[in-house]
Parts: structure tokens; C-alpha cells; sequence
């Protein structure tokens, strides 16, 4: 007798950009939170290949970053068999419904976003098509998983409103077709920024390799950069207006050590910020020293990971073949 399921779990898309390796922002601000949901939802997350060329990448270089990432992602604790962990260009259905998406997109609306003008500003040589369209291609991601929610650090919340705008404009046009997602922001780790500029986030694309904590840098590095981190004037590690750089600093402790502001400011008053920055440099280097040595043992193993991308790939495939298929029903194509 066929089982019906009335209690299926939530559904969880999302994805990182191979451009370098991870720094901090990225692991705290989203996959922290990957691990996390794994056990309560049905987890499907992507290295997203296919969104890093909107800037240009040396073909080496990238393909290196793919396999590191995806090994990244085990190393964290992801279960490939649990969760759907995949390299985005494995499942070509990504790029199809990001065509037909972008045809229920309005130009308008793709030249309000923020990031498309951030980055033609920094790439003012290579303004592609590829990086307008870019929010349609996060879309169709999501929407092909029919996602519940989206783990994202703040930067990405306007790309993810527009993901919602399409699938309720599909929806209305169409009948039910898609999911419409929620964000899932983690309020203190959202928005990560740079240890030498405080006002500005934390970027893979940033030059200055001070301003980033990569997730493989070395105890040595970690606390290096730390100790150079822009602070201010004053004396005092408390959390409040106008000390952007402590704050920072007080959100990337909080997270590795799952201490509150509170006791955070406990702990070091009357302390410099000399002291604190070591702790701070000392905590991070401890948090991502599991993730670190159990990456080295997977790196070395490239048919272990080439085994996991072909697992992750037919989960992909698998999972959305019927979405698509009745996304090209409702727009009118035949379906053979
Ligand atoms: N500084 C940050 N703080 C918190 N979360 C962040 N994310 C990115 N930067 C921060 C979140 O990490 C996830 C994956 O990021 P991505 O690689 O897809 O996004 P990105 O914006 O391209 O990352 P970068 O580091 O800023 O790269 P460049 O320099 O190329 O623009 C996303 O959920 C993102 O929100």
C-alpha cells in the first residue's frame, strides 16, 4: 500500500560560490547554519560553479576551488547521504529553468539590485550579461527545490526577495508551481565584515588578504590577522554604537565560543585590546581545526570526492526532474 507522508520535512537550498577559498563570514554567516539544519530538514547545498564565471576565473585555478570546496563541505560534517551536497553545473536543469525564469523577469527589476552594481563597479571591464541575470540562475536554484527556506548571510536578501517576487508571479499566472522561500538569517553572524576595513563586508574578491580569515588559514595566520584588525581609540570591549570593529570582533568570538555579548564583556573588562584579539584569533583558529584536519585527509583522496560529486549529482537530478517538467507543462511546451 503506497505511505503518505503528512509530515514531510521543510526543504533547504543553499549555496556557495567557488571564487576562493571560504573566509569566516562565509562559514559563520551560512554554512555553520548548513550544518545545523541538516538533521531537521531535507538539505540540498551547492558549490554554485555556474555563478562564479559572471567574474572572470582562471580555468585551473576554478577547477581546483570546485574540488576544495566540495571537500570543504564533507570535512564540515555535511552528510552526503543525509543532505544532497552537489556541484551546481552537475545538474543542467539549473540553467534551463534560469532561461525560462528570466523571461517572467523584468529588466527593471534586475537593475535595482545592489550586488549588480557593486560588482559592475569593481569589474567595470567585464559588465556581462551573465552578472545582471545572476539573481534569475540564484532563482531558479531555489525554486527547482522547492526550497522552504534559504540559509544566507544578509548580502543576499534582496536576491532572495526577487526569488520570491518570480514565484509568485509564476504562481499566479500558472496555478501552484513553486515554493515561495523564506530567508533564514542568523541575526549575529549575518553580516561579517572586514577585519581592516569595519564598515565594509568581508569579501573572497577583497585584495588585502589581511582584511579575510580564510576557513584553511593557519593558527598562526588566524591570529596574526587578528592582531592587525582596525579597532578604535577607545579601551573598552563592549558592544555599542560607533565601536564597529570591537562589535565585529564580539560577533566572530560569540560565534566560535557560543558565549554571549554579556559575558564576552565580563570576561575581558579591565583586558586590552591586545588580549582580546589574541582570544579572538586563538577561538576562530580552535573552531575550524576540526574542519582543517579532517579536509586535509579528504583533499588527497580526489576518486573519494569525484564518488560524492557523481552521488550528489543523481540526488540533484533526481529531485527535480518533476518540477521542471511541470514548469515546461505550465508554460506551454510539449512534454514528450
Ligand atoms: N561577510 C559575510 N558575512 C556573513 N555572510 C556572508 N556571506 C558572504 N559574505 C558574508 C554568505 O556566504 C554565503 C556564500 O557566499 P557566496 O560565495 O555565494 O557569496 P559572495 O557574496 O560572493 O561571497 P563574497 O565573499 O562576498 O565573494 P565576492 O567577493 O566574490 O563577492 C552566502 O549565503 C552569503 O550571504
Amino acid at each position: 500500500m503506497k505511505q503518505i507522508n503528512n509530515n514531510p520535512k521543510k526543504k533547504i537550498f543553499s549555496g556557495i560560490q567557488p571564487t576562493n577559498t571560504p573566509h569566516i563570514g562565509n562559514y559563520l554567516g551560512a554554512m555553520k547554519n548548513w550544518l545545523k539544519l541538516q538533521d531537521e530538514y531535507e538539505c540540498t547545498y551547492s558549490i554554485v560553479d555556474l555563478h562564479s564565471i559572471t567574474v572572470r576565473q582562471d580555468p585551473a585555478k576554478l577547477r581546483k576551488q570546485i574540488m576544495e570546496s566540495f571537500a570543504l563541505l564533507i570535512a564540515m560534517g555535511l552528510d552526503p547521504e543525509k543532505s544532497t551536497v552537489f556541484v551546481q553545473g552537475h545538474n543542467p536543469r539549473h540553467a534551463e529553468l534560469s532561461w525560462i525564469l528570466s523571461c517572467y523577469t523584468q529588466f527593471g527589476e534586475l537593475s535595482r539590485m545592489t550586488q549588480f552594481k557593486d560588482k559592475s563597479k569593481k569589474n567595470s571591464d567585464n559588465i556581462n550579461a551573465g552578472l545582471f541575470t545572476y539573481p534569475v540562475l540564484m532563482a531558479a536554484d531555489i525554486l527547482l527545490y522547492q526550497a522552504d527556506l534559504v540559509p544566507v548571510g544578509i548580502d543576499q536578501k534582496q536576491h532572495l526577495e526577487l526569488a520570491r517576487n518570480i514565484a509568485v508571479r509564476f504562481n499566479n499566472a500558472y496555478g501552484e508551481t513553486f515554493t515561495v522561500p523564506e530567508p533564514y538569517i542568523s541575526k549575529s553572524t549575518a553580516k561579517i565584515m572586514s577585519l581592516q576595513d569595519p564598515f565594509a563586508k568581508m569579501s573572497k574578491s577583497d585584495e588585502n588578504p589581511n582584511s579575510s580569515v580564510s576557513v584553511l588559514d593557519d593558527r598562526d595566520t588566524i591570529i596574526r590577522k587578528f592582531k592587525r584588525a582596525v579597532t578604535d581609540s577607545d579601551k573598552e570591549i563592549c558592544y555599542k554604537e560607533g565601536k564597529d570593529g570591537i562589535n565585529n570582533l564580539i560577533s566572530i568570538y560569540s560565534a566560535a565560543t557560543d558565549k554571549s555579548i554579556e559575558q564576552i564583556e565580563k570576561e575581558f573588562d579591565g583586558k586590552g585590546y591586545g588580549d582580546f584579539k589574541i582570544a579572538v584569533g586563538e577561538a576562530v583558529s580552535d573552531m575550524l581545526k576540526p574542519m582543517q584536519e579532517r579536509f586535509k585527509e579528504i583533499i588527497k583522496d580526489k576518486k573519494y570526492i569525484n564518488d560524492l560529486m557523481i552521488l550528489g549529482a543523481e540526488k540533484a537530478q533526481r529531485a527535480t526532474f518533476k518540477t521542471l517538467k511541470k514548469v515546461h507543462k505550465r508554460v506551454g511546451f510539449v512534454v514528450l
